[in-house]
C-alpha cells in the first residue's frame, strides 16, 4: 500500500506530528522510499525525545505503538529490532537505531540538526547536560526499576515515592548545572539542542509525580520556552495517547 503521507497532511496544514502518520501501516512515500518508523509508546519519555526530534527537523514518521504496560517490549518482536526490550527503536536511512541519546546525535549528523553546538568545549557542557539527565535521572525512574524497588520494599516505599526521590534529587543537580554562563533562553544558549530534548519529557515526568517544578527557577523558565514550540506541542504525550 503506498500513500503520499507527505503531500496529505502539509495540504492540509496539520502540526509536525500528524495523526496521519500514527496508523501502523507499512508506509512507503513518494518514490517508493520507505517512511521514517518509530517504536513508540506515548508516555515513554525516551520516545518522547525522539518525537520532539523528528518533529523539529520536520522529518515525518510513521509510528508503532508498543505498549508497556501490556509488556509488549518483552515480545520477540520488540526484543528482535531491540535486544534491550526497551523503546524507542528508530527506523530510518536503511537502519533500526535503539538509545534515543544515540539516535538524537544520528540525526544531529546526519541530518544536520544542530543538536550539538560545533566547538568542543560547548559539546561536552551540551553532552554534560544531557547525560545528566538521560543518564543519571531516566534509568533509575524506568518502569521496571520502580516497580522492582517498590516490590521489595516490604510495603515501605511505591514507585511513586521511588521517582519523587530520584527525579526531584537528580533535577536538583540539573538546576545547579544550569547556573552557568553558557545558559540561555534554552539550557545552552538560544538554541534547542540535545539537553532540552531530554528535559521536556524528564519534567513531563517529573510533574506526573507531583514534583512542583516552579521550586527549579531555572528550568521552570526553560522548559516553558520550549513548551511554546509547535514541534515540542506536537510530541507531547497527550497528542499520542491512544484512542479508546
Ligand atoms: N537509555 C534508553 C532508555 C530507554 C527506556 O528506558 N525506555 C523505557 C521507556 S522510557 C522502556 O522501554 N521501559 C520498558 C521497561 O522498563 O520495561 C534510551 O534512551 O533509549
Amino acid at each position: 500500500m503506498r500513500v503520499s503521507i507527505i503531500r496529505l497532511c502539509f495540504s492540509v496544514s496539520l502540526p509536525l506530528s500528524l495523526p496521519c502518520l500514527r496508523c501502523n501501516l507499512a508506509v512507503t512515500g513518494e518514490g517508493g522510499k520507505r517512511m521514517i518508523r518509530l517504536y513508540d509508546y506515548w508516555r515513554s519519555s525516551a520516545a518522547y525525545r525522539v518525537r520532539i526530534a523528528l518533529n523539529l527537523l520536520g522529518l515525518p514518521y510513521a509510528s508503532t505503538p508498543v505498549d508497556l504496560v501490556k509488556g509488549e517490549q518483552n515480545s520477540p518482536e520488540n526484543l528482535a529490532r531491540n535486544p534491550q526490550g526497551l523503546v524507542p527503536t528508530l527506523e530510518i536511512d536503511g537502519l533500526s537505531l535503539t538509545q534515543s541519546v544515540a539516535i538524537l546525535e544520528y540525526l544531529d549528523e546526519e541530518h544536520a540538526a544542530n543538536f550539538l553546538p560545533k566547538a568542543p568545549a560547548h559539546r561536552a557542557r551540551v553532552r554534560a547536560l544531557t547525560y545528566a539527565i538521560a543518564m543519571e535521572i531516566a534509568p533509575v525512574g524506568n518502569l521496571s526499576v520502580r516497580t522492582y524497588a517498590a516490590q521489595h520494599s516490604c510495603g515501605q516505599m511505591t514507585a511513586e515515592v521511588w521517582q519523587q526521590h530520584f527525579i526531584g534529587k537528580g533535577l536538583a543537580a540539573f538546576e545547579r548545572m544550569l547556573n552557568h554562563p553558557s545558559t540561555g533562553r534554552f539550557c545552552h544558549g538560544a538554541q534547542v539542542t540535545m539537553p532540552d530534548i531530554c528535559l521536556v519529557p524528564q519534567v513531563y515526568n517529573a510533574e506526573r509525580v507531583g514534583i512542583d517544578i516552579s521550586g527549579f527557577p531555572r528550568i521552570h523558565a526553560i522548559t516553558a520556552h520550549l513548551n511554546d514550540i509547535p514541534a515540542l506541542k506536537a510530541a507531547h504525550p497527550d497528542n499520542h495517547k491512544p484512542k479508546g
